[in-house]
């Protein structure tokens, strides 16, 4: 099928909003740099990269007939938020379980931002001890059978929606939004920055884009920032949701190598932990554009690209699109970062 094709459940205003930092690009001195913000994207819950995912979904959880979406994510899971925002939406009911992913022990780091929201919105979030991993968990399988024992009908939502069979399309539908709205703004992104963590927002773009550059002839670098910490892991992932989504959308030949990109270097050493180039990226963002970032994933993205920029590993005479995923809810639970 084309990706147009595709049943889309709408869940945001329409094209997220695109617009210069032009103090950020200023004060680094080398390319332009412009931002495309999930983060206020949708009236559902703050929005998000989630958002554009679950547009995609909706249509096979109405199909499906369930009453409960099932998902998993960390304690400050964005994802997790943004699965109890839409099961609100459509009046069904969310179970979600927040493992322990990250050892960050601010105060309310269980109870505030993101999970909170969830919370609000009539999620039954639960905490498990579990640690971090993007693969399929055991905890998320005992929640599915928990809802059918209860006699309830579940709908399985991987973390990050990333490993469900139609989790890369959102970002596939993005890449061509963005071309749709170079042409209305007159500029030409030829670097694409994004966080990469369970992959279907990186792989969606890469499938996406590859599909653009077939159709324009315009080769773009797709540069994914790993935020894992798990980096073999995350790139096998991201290649191979970023191949099934190309599949999906028939775009008729094998990815090349060098379509996939994910740069190590700006994670720490484990996941969702702020490193000093992250709390620093942080303040850059806010300072010069008022620009609002998280330590999880768009710190640990955006400090990437302030290095590759000073390094002009991304010329100067680019022009490059920063994704903000919208994960900055979660800013509220790591106050000791900025003590
Ligand atoms: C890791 C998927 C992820 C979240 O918010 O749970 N971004």
């Amino acid at each position: 099928m084309k990706l147009a094709e595709f049943p889309r459940f709408p869940l945001t205003f329409g094209p997220s909003p695109v617009h210069p930092l032009e103090r950020l690009s200023a004060h680094l001195g080398g390319a332009q740099i412009w931002a495309k913000r999930e983060d206020c994207s949708s009236p559902l819950a703050f929005g998000g990269n989630k958002i554009r995912k679950l547009e995609y979904i909706v249509p096979d959880v109405l199909a499906s007939g369930a009453d409960t979406l099932v998902s998993i994510g960390g304690y400050q899971s964005n994802h997790t938020r943004q699965v109890a925002a839409v099961a609100a939406k459509l009046g069904l009911g969310c179970r979600l379980v927040q493992e322990k992913w990250v050892a960050w022990e601010d105060p309310g780091n269980d109870r505030v931002g993101n999970i909170l929201l969830s919370r609000l919105m009539g999620a039954d979030s639960r905490l498990d001890p579990h640690g971090f991993d993007i693969g399929i968990r055991d905890s998320w399988k005992d929640a599915l059978a928990e809802v059918e024992a209860a006699g309830g009908t579940p709908y399985p939502i991987p973390a990050g929606a990333s490993e469900h069979p139609l989790g890369g399309l959102g970002f596939a539908n993005w890449a061509f939004e963005v071309a749709e709205q170079e042409k209305s703004l007159g500029v030409l992104f030829d670097t694409i920055v994004v966080c990469t963590v369970t992959g279907s927002t990186h792989a969606g773009m890469i499938a996406g884009f590859a599909a653009l550059e077939d159709l324009t002839g315009v080769q773009r670098r797709v540069i994914g920032i790993d935020a894992s910490a798990t980096l073999e892991q995350t790139r096998d992932q991201v290649t191979r949701i970023a191949r099934h989504t190309a599949d999906l959308i028939e775009l008729g030949r094998e990815l090349r190598d060098d379509e996939v990109t994910l740069l190590e270097g700006w994670a720490g050493d484990v996941y969702g932990i702020p490193v000093d180039s992250t709390v620093a990226a942080i303040r850059l963002a806010a300072r010069m554009d008022a620009l609002i970032l998280d330590p999880v994933y768009e710190g640990k993205s955006m400090a990437g690209l302030v290095d590759l920029v000073a390094a002009r590993d991304i010329p100067a005479d680019s022009t490059v699109l920063f994704a903000h995923l919208g994960g900055q809810l979660a800013l509220n639970a790591y106050s000791a970062a900025f003590d």
